[in-house]
Order: C-alpha cells, then sequence, then structure tokens
C-alpha cells in the first residue's frame, strides 16, 4: 500500500514534534507544509525535506492531491481550518483545545461527518505510555471508586509558549482539556462538576491554578488539579501524576513515572517511562513519543476505516468539560454535563 500523503498546516513551536513523529509514523508522509508565515514554514521544509510550502490552506489543498492534514496552529483558526479541509473531502487530524466554544466544536464535528472525512483530535496525553500502563494495571482492580490526576508546577513555560500568558482561559483551557480527557480514559463518562480557579501570578491574563471535582456517571470520584504556580520540592513538569483506587487494589504514577500497583496478592513497582526517540528533549520525552503513538494510530484508523479514539465526536465530551469548569468556577455551582453530541450525529445522545 502507498504512503498516505498528509499536508501540515501551522508550523510553529508543537509543529517540529509533529514532523518528528510523522518521520516514526510508517505508513504516512507529510508531503506539504502551511504557514501564514512563509518563512516558518520554508524553515520546516528545509529541516524535514519536504518539497512544497505554502503560506494558504486552500491553496495548499487545491494544489496537492492529499489524503490529510494535520491541524497545528492555536483554536482560534481551528473550525475554518478544519471546515476548509472538509470542504476538500479530506481526512483531518486537529490540535487540541479543539475550539474555543461548544458550538464551533460542535460544527467543526458535524461538518466532518457530513463529508464523510474521519477527524480526529490530536489529544495526544492519554497516548502517554505511563498512562497506558496505567489503565492497563487498574483494568484488574475491580471497580473505581476515586481517581486523582494531577499538574503541579511552577515551570516557565511562558517563553516557550508566550500566547499563554496572554489568554484569558488560560489552564483548564491548555492543560486542563488533556487531565480532564484523562479522567474520561482512567473512569468513564462524566455526570457533574465543580471548580474553583485561582490566578497567583498577576502578570498572567488567566487562570493558572484550578481545582476540578468530577462526579462521575458510575458513582465514582475524580480530583483534577492544575497548577503554574507550584514551587515544590522537585519540578516535575510535564509530568501528569495519578492515582486510582479501586475495590481491589489500587495504582499510583508518582514521579518519574514510578508505577506502584496494589493488589490483593501485595505491590510491585517498576518504572514506566516512554521510549526515548534520539530527537527527543528533556523535559518533554514523554509528551513527543505519544505523538508518535497517536499519528501511528491516526494511520492505522484510516487504513482500516475504523473511528480514532480521540474523534472529533469523542472529543467532544472532553471540551464541553472545559467549558463546563469554566462555567462552574464564575457561578459557583456544580456543572451538569449534557449528553454532547454534534448535531448531525447519527448515535444517540447519552441519558
Ligand atoms: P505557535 O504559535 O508556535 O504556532 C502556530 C503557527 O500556526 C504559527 O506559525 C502561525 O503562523 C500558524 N498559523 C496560524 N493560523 C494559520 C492558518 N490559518 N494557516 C496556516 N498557518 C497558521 O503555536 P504552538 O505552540 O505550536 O501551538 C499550536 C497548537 O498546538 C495549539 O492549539 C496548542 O494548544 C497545541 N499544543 C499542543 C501540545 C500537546 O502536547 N498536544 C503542546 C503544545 C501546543
Ligand atoms: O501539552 C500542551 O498542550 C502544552 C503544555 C504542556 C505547555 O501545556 O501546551
Amino acid at each position: 500500500m502507498s504512503n498516505l500523503r498528509g499536508g501540515l498546516i501551522g508550523c510553529g513551536y508543537f509543529a517540529r514534534n509533529h514532523l518528528h513523529a510523522w518521520q516514526e509514523t510508517s505508513g504516512a508522509s507529510i508531503v506539504a507544509l502551511c504557514d501564514l508565515d512563509a518563512s516558518r514554514a520554508q524553515g520546516y521544509a528545509e529541516e524535514f525535506g519536504i518539497e512544497a510550502v505554502y503560506s494558504d490552506a486552500d491553496e495548499m489543498l487545491r494544489d496537492e492531491s492529499l489524503d490529510f492534514v494535520d491541524i497545528i496552529t492555536h483554536p482560534d483558526s481551528h473550525r475554518p481550518l478544519v471546515e476548509l479541509a472538509a470542504r476538500h473531502r479530506v481526512h483531518v487530524i486537529c490540535q487540541k483545545p479543539l475550539a474555543p466554544s461548544l458550538e464551533d466544536a460542535r460544527a467543526m464535528v458535524a461538518a466532518c461527518r457530513a463529508a464523510g472525512v474521519t477527524f480526529m483530535v490530536h489529544e495526544n496525553f492519554r497516548w502517554r505510555a505511563p498512562m497506558r500502563a496505567a489503565k492497563e494495571a487498574a483494568g484488574g482492580l475491580g471497580k473505581l471508586f476515586f481517581g486523582r490526576i494531577y499538574w503541579r508546577t511552577a515551570f516557565e513555560v511562558y517563553s516557550r509558549q508566550p500566547y499563554l500568558a496572554e489568554d484569558p482561559r488560560f489552564i483548564i483551557y491548555d492543560v486542563g482539556v488533556h487531565l480532564l480527557d484523562l479522567a474520561r480514559f482512567f473512569m468513564g463518562e462524566v455526570e457533574q462538576l465543580y471548580c474553583q480557579i485561582q490566578r497567583v501570578n498577576p502578570k498572567l491574563k488567566g487562570e493558572d491554578v484550578a481545582t476540578i471535582v468530577l462526579k462521575m456517571a458510575s458513582g465514582a470520584t475524580c480530583l483534577v488539579e492544575l497548577s503554574y504556580a507550584s514551587k515544590l520540592e522537585e519540578e516535575l513538569f510535564p509530568q501528569v501524576l495519578v492515582e486510582l483506587e479501586a475495590a481491589d487494589g489500587s495504582v499510583s504514577l508518582g514521579p518519574d513515572f514510578r508505577l506502584a500497583v496494589v493488589t490483593r496478592d501485595g505491590v510491585t513497582c517498576r518504572t514506566a517511562g516512554p521510549h526515548i526517540f534520539p530527537w527527543a528533549s528533556a523535559p518533554n520525552e514523554a509528551t513527543q513519543e505519544s505523538v508518535v503513538r497517536i499519528q501511528q494510530h491516526w494511520v492505522e484508523c484510516l487504513r482500516e476505516g475504523r473511528e480514532p479514539e480521540t474523534s472529533g465526536d469523542d472529543n467532544l465530551r472532553t471540551i464541553e468539560l472545559v467549558f463546563g469548569a469554566y462555567e462552574s468556577a464564575e457561578t459557583g455551582v456544580p456543572y451538569q454535563v449534557t449528553a454532547t453530541r454534534c448535531g448531525s450525529c447519527a448515535k444517540e445522545p447519552r441519558p
């Protein structure tokens, strides 16, 4: 089978990880790059040996014969770019957070469904090796009743991603989206949430601390903690720590990927770290490996006609939790999760 041909849109900071990962992914190649700033696309074209360079995505989609596009721009541009790809009948990967509003997110999913194209949100944290290992370990422990998923750091992220300091919605929108998706990955769907936010660093426009209590549909409770203000003994950015408690034991993913599993038979510990690619850069190795994993999953889904794990439709449930968290923080009352489905979805909403 010939390689799938991809076009990449948005050649900024994180695109470098996608481009390295595409070189590790079998069954697909990026054949064209696009950025509004053509010099950025040209720079990556030279670095990664890609010939076609564009500053207009419509032109790229008209001129190139593409199977899919990989969109790595900020969320405000996601809807027009996804709808453009759908009009060209090209499959789409789009970075998180999916969209600035639930209305936009639903419209994007509906557009892809109507065009008959596969749509995957690049929600990569659930593809990190330690997360897969923790989920597998929890599988044999019976019903989960409690989870704690947390991100507590004081890492100075603003020099590599300056836009994060300028957004009035910061930590829930940018990182919380990953951890809320992990909550669903480990514990299933959410029924209700309550959220409190704080801005500790006055130089930021948005919140840098958030605490979210999730009531899961299963009856379990899950805490999602987010902080860029935590000056702790160990600086663990960008590690996500996880504790899962179930009827017959527990799983804890601690610092530096230490996975401890308690069963009826006792305690086992091991390191569940990522494979480190030669192009990886500390401390981002687990993220970088997850990009390879999600992109390989995408190729397999396209080849086998399967829906990706983090399809647009699936991600509507995650992004609703993000907006629900802001609503709860603003109103001070719990947010009731609705049955989020795109308008034209054939599936029945969850009761
Ligand atoms: P960035 O600002 O470094 O790059 C974005 C690029 O998109 C810029 O070069 C810009 O010129 C280009 N662009 C914007 N609109 C465009 C358009 N219409 N057509 C073509 N190019 C366009 O941003 P970044 O840090 O790379 O972040 C991009 C996305 O990736 C964001 O949604 C961010 O949340 C996400 N991200 C994800 C992860 C992860 O682990 N999943 C990590 C970092 C960033
Ligand atoms: O993973 C991300 O989406 C990044 C960061 C780790 C900084 O939050 O934006």
